[in-house]
């Protein structure tokens, strides 16, 4: 008796020492965007996370973590209510949350505990008209992105990542003490801008503070990159946005490339900047008592099967990671690994348990607090459901469940297509058995669990209003076409002519006037400054555009370039079309920034060999074209050979064999130059996009004559320089 006594004083003491009878504060960091396959502990050996690696050491991994919809607000007002979509939207408007079920959030309940609540970053559910966010936190700060790079007081630009993260910090510093916390952090990292399709820094900006990293890697393609994978899926999948966006950033090896390194890169960011929080948590000394969650409101298809974005049924969709790292809990249980099936409907439920308050009655996911410090419990779940609904005229909409075993799912809208895969057998689920007549039984049953659930969570959808809308063909002749609408003559217009909307540039140097966009230089840049359409990286094309440039003023059409941000966020480099007043021998010349520099002046047709070297094949008349005057300036891009004209008079023909030097796509942009002050104007800018797979022209079809000569460099030479000639013996 005595000894138990002594035991049971020791343990108070030893409680009160070490904070276990606190309540844990509760930080939930949350990404956009994201499944497992970008995330080094996951398995991915290329990434470099090492905060979030770490927290999977010291906490638990949850290898079968789902959302229920994989859409950002679908998914996020699901955590913020402990309901499906189907339970929590309005009927009519499932989107949007029924107001019974935000009034009391599981941020309301912890604060009713005694937490102090904090949230900063990504909010996007869809809430009540009298709904207040800042009602239901202590701290509330939206920060979103549009843009990810925010103007500073003095100036600098700080990405959303680190500002989700500088508020963070400040909440953890001004926490008075003794008092819990429950911090969430929503990042809008690693989603895509999707309105700046420049590869890279315009569609995946990342903080600087990673800049360079991946930079000297080729990242290995998506895993499920066969073409049949997507050839195999039915033509409602293969029309939708899923493959829309596949033609912005995915579709070829370069876009690809420029792409998932910056992606990574925004999943480093995030790290880094998880890395930096910790550190700010590790110096409050409020680490030993501080759970933290890492998770993602929806999975990605990053290339995968030939789709982008989310939305459809398949694991790269539903999965996301979810590592919960509660440093009170056994040694024994610290760097485990779960295979039990977790779903973002858990976390609310989760939160609540771990501040002993009461779990909801109405809250439709279980507490994974036991998984985290003990086991899988007997009863815990076996299947999960899993549906879409979201943006349903363009985005296909499904249900059904899905178990260790089997995934079986039904398009409502598409004649109830249905899919059953063998996910043991066919973890990549590329056979789709629902027509197998050994599986009936496996699909008849599922079927029926998927018909108990959906009238458990509220009922089957309403039928679809209005017509389903296909987003794309499977295999568009441009792909920088997508999704656009042109004239009768296949042309788009690239400026609004009221706004610089659609274009990525500092206002310090481009303004609309007049219909026109305006570029001014008082003469003092120390760089070229670009403003660079947004549209979609350009391939072949047809480009027409009015262009006014003052007396000694110099400007250039810039195509196929790429975005340099290791000189400035908005430096680009690629081919130009000069635009060049008082130089006839320049005005519509080919000049590349990437390297080559001058590839034709104006008035030679030129063809540059293998080696990079351009050789004038023919001489063509050069005229001069008045200054302060709108000319019409046309690039025309097939393949590998280039033509300028102004006002129909060519100044420019070339064809690159240079495989190495050359660009076969890339964006475009216009410039004003280093030099004297000018103004430049540029109006009705149209592109005509051409197929994507025009044939490059050959060296054995086009030889350079023996007469060929060289062209002038652009550099200093000496008084007796001659052009060399081609056929001459070295
Ligand atoms: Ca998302």
């Amino acid at each position: 008796m005595r000894s138990r006594l002594v035991a049971l004083c020791c343990m108070m003491l030893v409680g009160n020492v070490s904070l276990a009878q606190q309540p844990p504060n509760i930080v939930f960091f949350l990404t956009d965007d994201q499944t497992t396959s970008t995330i080094g502990c996951y398995g991915n050996d290329v990434i470099k996370t090492p905060n979030i690696d770490a927290l999977a050491r010291r906490g638990v991994r949850f290898e079968n973590a789902f959302v229920s919809h994989s859409i950002c607000w679908i998914s996020r007002t699901t955590i913020l209510t402990g309901l499906t979509g189907r339970t929590f939207g309005t009927p009519g408007n499932q989107d949007l949350a029924k107001p019974e079920t935000v009034e009391t959030l599981y941020s309301d309940i912890l604060r009713n505990r005694g937490y102090r609540t904090g949230f900063y970053g990504k909010w996007h559910s869809t809430m009540p008209e009298t709904f207040r966010r800042e009602d239901h936190f202590d701290e509330f700060e939206e920060i979103g992105r549009n843009p990810y790079y925010k103007p500073q007081p003095d100036g600098t630009l700080r990405h959303e990542t680190e500002l989700i993260v500088d508020g963070g910090v400040d909440f953890i510093k001004s926490q008075p003490k003794g008092r819990p916390f429950a911090l969430n952090l929503w990042f809008n990292a690693c989603h895509a801008e999707d309105s700046d399709r420049r590869p890279g820094i315009g569609h995946f900006p990342w903080p600087r503070t990673v800049d360079g990293m991946y930079d000297d890697i080729t990242i290995a393609p998506p895993k499920l990159n066969d073409p049949k994978i997507f050839d195999a899926l039915p033509d409602f999948l293969r029309t939708t946005i899923n493959r829309e966006r596949f033609f912005w950033r995915w579709n070829t090896d370069q876009k690809y490339q420029t792409n998932i390194r910056a992606y990574y890169r925004m999943v480093s960011g995030i790290d880094r900047e998880i890395g930096r929080f910790i550190q700010a948590l590790d110096e409050a000394g409020l680490t030993d008592n501080t759970i933290i969650v890492y998770g993602a409101d929806n999975g990605y298809y990053m290339g995968n099967r030939g789709l982008t974005g989310k939305w459809s049924h398949f694991e790269n969709s539903l999965r996301v990671p979810l590592i919960i790292c509660d440093p009170r809990v056994s040694k024994s249980q610290q760097g485990k690994v779960t295979d039990a099936i977790a779903l973002n409907l858990d976390l609310p439920a989760t939160f609540v348990d771990w501040a002993s308050a009461e779990i909801p009655a109405r809250y439709q996911g279980s507490s994974l607090k036991p998984i985290v410090a003990d086991g899988v419990p007997k009863d815990w779940r076996t299947e999960s459901f899993h549906e879409h609904f979201a943006v349903r005229n363009r985005i296909p909409a499904f249900e059904g469940v899905r178990n260790k075993e089997f995934k079986y799912v039904r398009y409502i809208d598409h004649g109830n297509y249905e899919f059953l895969h063998d996910l043991k057998n066919d973890p990549d689920e590329l056979v789709n058995l629902a027509k197998d007549p050994q599986h009936m039984a496996t699909l008849q049953s599922m079927k029926e669990r998927t018909a108990a659930q959906v009238a458990k969570l509220g009922g089957p959808l309403p039928p679809l209003v209005g017509a389903f809308e296909a987003s794309t063909v499977p295999y568009p002749e441009a792909s920088a076409a997508v999704g656009v609408k042109t004239d009768a003559d296949g042309f788009v217009n690239l400026l609004d002519g009221k706004t610089l909307n659609g274009w990525s540039g500092s206002s310090n140097y481009w303004s609309v006037k007049d219909g026109a966009l305006i570029g001014v230089t008082d003469g003092a840049l120390k760089t070229n400054q670009f403003i660079t359409w947004e549209g979609s990286t350009i391939r072949n094309f047809d480009l027409r555009v009015q262009v006014k440039v003052t007396p000694g003023g110099n400007s250039g059409l810039q195509y196929r370039g790429m975005s340099r941000p290791e000189i400035g966020l908005d430096i680009v480099s690629g081919y130009q079309c000069d635009v060049v007043a008082n130089n006839p021998d320049f005005n519509g010349m080919l000049y590349e920034e990437r390297g080559r520099r001058i590839l034709s002046h104006t008035g030679e047709r030129v063809i540059v060999n293998t080696d990079g070297q351009p050789w004038v094949i023919e001489k063509l008349p050069v005229k001069e074209f008045e200054a302060d005057q709108w000319h019409e300036y046309r690039v025309l891009v097939e393949g590998n050979h280039h033509q300028h004209w102004i006002d129909g008079h060519m100044t420019a023909d070339l064809i690159d064999f240079d495989e190495k030097g050359r660009a076969l796509e890339g964006v475009l942009a216009v410039q004003v130059h280093v030099g004297p002050a000018m103004t430049i104007a540029y109006k009705d800018f149209r592109i005509k996009h051409l197929p994507d797979n025009l044939p490059l022209l050959t060296a054995a079809d086009h030889p350079i004559p023996a007469n060929a000569y060289g062209v002038k460099p652009q550099a200093k030479l000496p008084p007796d320089w001659v052009p060399p000639i081609f056929g001459a013996k070295p």
